[in-house]
Order: structure tokens, then sequence, then C-alpha cells
């Protein structure tokens, strides 16, 4: 078995669905997480970045080989592990449902940077009137439609967990955090993320991982 270590800051980001496809599969991996101080800087990364291969984080070492780029490093380990579809049809569904994650990440983070509050409420009321629905709408359509042809598996592509159910998972995380009720009339999205967060692989690392805003 392969040595990894992953590297990140010590948030969630763009390194939490890696971190959440190694915890499934249970390999033991180094979780390294530089330490953000309370005034933003990052001393460790000050040291490191000239060492990374795109000088961003985050980094999977893979028997201390380097890969860069957040999606490539959760399709090689989707690929590694058998979560990423059966078929080339189930892998280009399974992709279809990160790339879509990765649009409503894009939306999110255009409120997580706004600086001026009256435009920030502005983002805020888009997100909640047009930007979830948008983003509901087509995976309920995925879930029903996969919920049909593959016995009720209760996962976004095929008959198992896949990559695409953990992207649905943690993209919502921060969403959810500062709109607690958008789930509130979609009932098959909550049933997705309880049954991620009580999957046997996963309850005691999402219960116990650190908390932080994003
Ligand atoms: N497309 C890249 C973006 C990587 C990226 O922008 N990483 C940020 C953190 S989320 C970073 O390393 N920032 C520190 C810096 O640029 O010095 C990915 O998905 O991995």
């Amino acid at each position: 078995m392969p040595k990894y270590k992953l590297i990140y800051f010590d948030i969630r980001g763009r390194a939490e669905i890696p971190r959440l496809l190694l915890t499934y599969t249970g390999i033991k991996f180094e979780d390294k997480r530089l330490r953000i101080e309370s005034n933003g800087h990052c001393n460790e990364w000050i040291e490191l970045k000239s060492k990374m291969p795109q000088k961003v984080l985050p980094v999977l070492e893979v028997d201390g080989k380097q890969l860069s780029q957040s999606l490539t490093i959760c399709r090689y380990l989707a690929r590694e592990f058998g979560l990423c579809g059966k078929t080339n049809w189930e892998q280009a569904q399974v992709e279809q449902v990160v790339d879509t994650m990765d649009d409503l990440r894009a939306e999110v983070a255009k409120w997580i940077y706004e600086k001026d509050t009256v435009k920030k409420d502005e983002i805020a009321s888009n997100l909640r009137s047009e930007i979830y629905p948008k983003f509901f709408g087509i995976l309920e359509t995925i879930l029903r439609e996969n919920e049909e042809n593959n016995n009720r598996s209760g996962y976004f592509v095929g008959d198992h967990l896949t990559l695409a159910d953990l992207s649905v998972f943690e993209t919502f995380t921060f969403p959810l955090s500062i709109h607690p009720d958008i789930f509130d009339d979609h009932l098959e999205l909550q049933e997705h993320r309880q049954r991620i967060m009580t999957d046997k692989h996963l309850a005691e690392y999402i219960k116990n991982r650190p908390e932080r805003p994003v």
C-alpha cells in the first residue's frame, strides 16, 4: 500500500473531499494541516510554498511523489479505491456531479470573498432565491433517476457510494452553516446527507473533525 500524505491548511476547504475519500477507505494517511494564525498568516506555508509543484495547496504525496489540483486528487483517489463509477458512463456521471458541485462552490465563494456588506447581502439573497434552487433541481433529478435505475441505492451514481456523494455532501457543508434551513423542503437531499453522516466508515470522522469556518 502506498504511503499517502495530504498537505493543506487547517481548514476543510479544497482538501476535505480527499480527506473524506481517504477516510472512507480506512487507509492510514498523514493529514498534514498547516496552522493559520489569527491574523490570517501561515508561517509554515511561507517555508513550504517553494517546495510545492504549483505553489498552491492541496498537494497529495503518494510515496513522496507530489500531485496538485484538488479535483485531480479527488479523481485519482476515487479511481484508486473504486469510488469513481463502475463503467465509463458511470464515471462520466460521477464527474458530472463533481463538476456541478464545483460550479456551486464558485458561486458560494463569491459570498465568502465579498468584503462590502451590502454586496454580500445581495449575494446571499441571490444564493437563496436563484442559485441553491437551481442546484437542488439538478441534484434531485440525478438522484431520482439513479434511484429508479439502481434499486433505490440512495446514492447519486450506481449502487454504492462514490466520489459524487462525497462531493455533494461536502460542498453543502459551508452553505448549510450560513443558511441552515436550505434543505428544509428537500427531503431526498436531507436523507442523502444523513446517509453520508451515518456511514459506518465516515460517521466518527465527520462527528469529530475539527470545526472550521470553511
Ligand atoms: N485549482 C486549485 C486551486 C488551489 C488554490 O488556489 N489553493 C489555495 C488555497 S484554497 C492556496 O494554496 N493558496 C495559497 C497561495 O496561493 O499562496 C485546486 O483546486 O487545487
